[in-house]
């Protein structure tokens, strides 16, 4: 299949959605289960670079990437050309069977691009809240401690004990409990919302977690250094390197969740780099291998050890096609040199939103690094959300040929995390769409 076929340009043929979507959408109603919403109905055939093309034959600029998991574009050819190439090769063997070597050589290139210039190991999941419970699991057997804190708005996966370190209760977590004991939420850094010094903020979380918990009952800390479906909430300067400072002085392991803003996403290959911080472990998902799912922990060696021979694994964990995958993305990165396209996609996003804030007093804050920016919308003059604007901007972007993402513990945030393939015509464009999606609020 010729996956370059798709040009890169918006295209609206039909209602959104149109009607093979509609079809599709009643089958779908029959047996897929009704816990699993689709944020838009509208069913999607294709895909490449920035553009998603429905079954309808219409063309969306993409700005959310599947959350942020096609960072160098959808069906990238060397990740295509890769995970074809090993599919004929080998599709499964279980490592923790007999390995192979693209196992290790993405490990190799998770502990070369990781923040920290110390030894490191890693180990191969499948999903970003897999990659969190086994974070979870080492800190526990190399400290010898339980305790578990994270913070406030934090989202950390769908699983049990994921469940219980996400913050949302809805849809998250309402009736899905009892959930997984010993995790303590703090409060987080928000500047937009506590007006709070990185130093004041981080005392806040460490005294909430002394008192709550105490230092020497934590196994770890877990934080995303840009908070994710929180809504980009990008912690005061300062922040993470006073939380991660008290993290060393108490023998607490520091995990950054960099699921969602890792792999290129900010502008560097991980989002700690900007704030100064060499977590103890680094978790990576989403955007590592261009739509095939694999996940890792890695970090620092003597704690990546603290597991006896045999306590890590998983049937698929560290699929060779989707570890070929991971290998053709990193190389794209590093020799495409896509690192500078965070600051392009940044230099785009962040005047044309400031000037709409400019222009719309809905808009309160326009925060984000690199390709990850994002819009909080209040109650104008206030810093009460405003969930009903977002869900309206979002719609009329919808109808109009852009996918936008919504986020936030108030579901008040839209969140840009297009592909770092995307043309400035194209961020352009779709920016003049949510202008008028604003203009008609
Ligand atoms: N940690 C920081 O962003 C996934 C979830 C979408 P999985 N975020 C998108 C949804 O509605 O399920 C995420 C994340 C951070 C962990 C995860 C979990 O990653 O691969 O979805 O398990």
């Amino acid at each position: 299949m010729n996956t370059t076929a798709v040009a890169q340009e918006r295209l609206v043929k039909t209602a959104i959605p149109g009607p093979k979507s509609v079809a599709l959408q009643q089958r779908r109603l029959a047996v897929v289960s009704a816990g699993v919403a689709s944020a838009l109905p509208v069913f999607i055939e294709r895909a490449h670079g920035a553009i998603v093309v429905d079954v309808d034959g219409n063309q969306f600029i993409d700005l959310g990437s599947g959350i942020g998991v096609m960072t160098i574009g959808h069906t990238d050819d060397g990740v295509v050309a890769a995970a074809q190439q090993q599919l004929e090769l080998l599709t499964h063997a279980m490592f923790t069977i007999t390995p192979y070597e693209s196992y290790v050589r993405v490990c190799e290139l998770l502990a070369e691009h990781t923040p920290g210039s110390f030894a490191k190991k890693s180990v191969l999941l499948n999903s970003g809240a897999e990659a969190v419970e086994n974070a979870v699991k080492i800190a526990r057997k190399f400290t010898g401690r339980s305790g578990v804190g994270v913070i406030d708005h934090a989202y950390h996966g769908r699983t049990n004990l994921t469940m219980a370190m996400t913050f949302k209760a809805m849809p998250y977590k309402l009736g899905f409990g009892p959930f997984a004991p010993d995790v303590h939420h703090a409060p987080n850094s928000y500047p937009f919302h506590d007006g709070l010094s990185g130093a004041d903020a981080a005392a806040r979380t460490i005294s909430y977690l002394e008192k709550k918990v105490g230092a020497t009952d934590l196994a770890c800390i877990v934080v995303e250094p840009i908070q994710g479906e929180g809504g980009f909430v990008v912690p005061a300067p300062g922040y993470l390197r006073a939380l991660q400072e008290w993290c060393t002085a108490n023998g607490v392991v520091f995990i950054a969740d960099e699921i969602q803003s890792g792999m290129a996403r900010t502008g560097r290959w991980y989002a700690s780099e900007h704030m100064d911080v060499e977590p103890d472990m680094v978790l990576t998902a989403k955007g590592i291998a261009g739509g095939l799912p694999i996940a890792a922990v890695t970090g620092r060696a003597e704690i990546m050890d603290a597991s006896h021979p045999g306590g890590l694994g998983g049937t698929f964990a560290g699929n060779p096609v989707a570890a070929a995958a991971a290998i053709s993305v990193f190389d794209s990165i590093a020799s495409k040199n896509l690192l500078a396209e965070g600051a392009r996609i940044e230099g785009v996003l962040k005047p044309a939103l400031t000037a709409l804030q400019a222009k719309y007093p809905v808009i309160g804050d326009v925060r984000g690094i690199g390709a990850m920016i994002a819009i909080e919308l209040v109650q104008p003059g206030s810093h009460e959300p405003n969930a009903a604007a977002v869900a309206s901007v979002a719609a009329y972007a919808a109808q109009h040929g852009v996918l936008l993402l919504t986020a936030g513990t108030y579901g008040n945030v839209i969140r840009f995390l297009p592909s770092l393939a995307i043309s400035n015509e194209l961020l352009t464009e779709a920016l003049g769409v949510i202008d008028e999606a604003f203009a008609t609020l």
